[in-house]
């Protein structure tokens, strides 16, 4: 029987990854912990602990007390924020990174690690559209920059000590449960709440910028298929590319608009549009569908339906 720890359970992956492994694991085996409180169905649905990755002893100490065999290392400043505090944001991904891939190196009760990489990994002088698992990766983030280096990592305790730790390289993520917070495709998000609150939208990216996106159910599944595929087809040892669908801001204003008539959206690109500028429009991920049969059940369709439905119940 396995038994869980998810680190970054409050966060936007995990409180619907948690979820998703207690309906698998059984609730009592899935242990939550964040360095902040989560929501009511994570702390009252399973064991849940504030915790913080950053210190190693206290998250040892953790991973030996509860027999632990398999880590969820979800925990990461993401793109906009770390561009505000660099060296923090180096920091605190490569550290806590380091200290997950040490203990599982170290404790034999843990068989598999996940840590998610992301589309940031490429930068402006990778080819933009279709982009390919294997091609120049050059970012000009500092959370690309230490995607990339994770990736590396990952790769190195693979081969050299062994740990399977696997990856995907998600794309933006929309979901409805928890919001996203501090990164460059976190307007797919926003949007809906602002379509719902208040019919209106300030976009931060400008109206042509496609990027790829991937509704968390769909996430989810992935993120779960991979971990319990059989090592013996992986032929990724870093992380794989994760496609989705690719949108634009003006695409999904129209979708919803579609549902919501009234519906204004303005365009007023920040920061973080040199961010979007430097990622991929599209991937191939040819190689996840291979491996692991990864698949998708949404399109920009249906998941503009179950976001609007499922936000709206937020505000009846
Ligand atoms: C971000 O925008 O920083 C993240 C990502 C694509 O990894 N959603």
């Amino acid at each position: 029987m396995d038994r869980i720890l998810v680190i970054g359970a409050a966060g936007q992956i995990g409180s619907d990854l948690v979820t998703g492994l207690r309906k698998i694991h059984g609730a009592a085996n899935v242990y939550a912990t964040d360095i902040k409180p989560a929501s009511i169905d994570i702390v009252e649905g399973g064991p849940f602990q504030i915790l913080d990755v950053m210190d190693d002893k206290q998250l040892i100490h953790f991973i030996i007390r509860h027999k632990i065999t398999q880590i969820y290392h979800l925990a990461a400043v993401l793109s906009g924020n770390a561009e505000k505090l660099p060296v923090q944001a180096w920091d605190i991904n490569m550290r806590s990174l380091l200290n997950v891939l040490e203990i599982a190196k170290m404790v034999d009760d843990v068989k598999k690690v996940f840590w998610p990489s992301s589309i940031a990994v490429f930068g402006p002088t990778t080819s933009r559209v279709h982009t390919p698992q294997l091609t120049v990766m050059e970012p000009i983030t500092v959370y690309g920059i230490s995607k990339l280096a994770g990736e590396r990592w990952c790769d190195y305790y693979f081969n050299k000590f062994g740990v399977d730790v696997r990856s995907i390289r998600y794309p933006g993520l929309i979901s409805y449960k928890t919001e996203a917070g501090g990164g460059t495709t976190d307007y797919s998000v926003e949007i809906f709440y602002e379509a719902i609150r208040n019919q209106s939208y300030e976009c931060f990216l400008s109206e042509n910028t496609a990027l790829p996106m991937l509704f968390m159910p769909d996430a989810i599944r992935a993120t779960i298929d991979l971990m319990e595929a059989d090592r013996e087809k992986l032929t990724i040892n870093s992380a794989y590319n994760l496609g989705g669908f690719s949108v634009t801001p003006k695409k999904l204003y129209q979708e919803i608009q579609a549902h919501i008539p009234d519906f204004k959206i303005q365009y007023n690109p920040d920061f973080r549009q040199a961010i979007a500028d430097s990622w991929p429009q599209s991937i191939d991920d040819s190689i996840a569908k291979r491996d692991w049969g990864c698949r998708y059940d949404y399109d920009l369709k249906k998941m503009t339906v179950e976001m609007l439905r499922e936000i709206g119940k937020k505000w009846d």
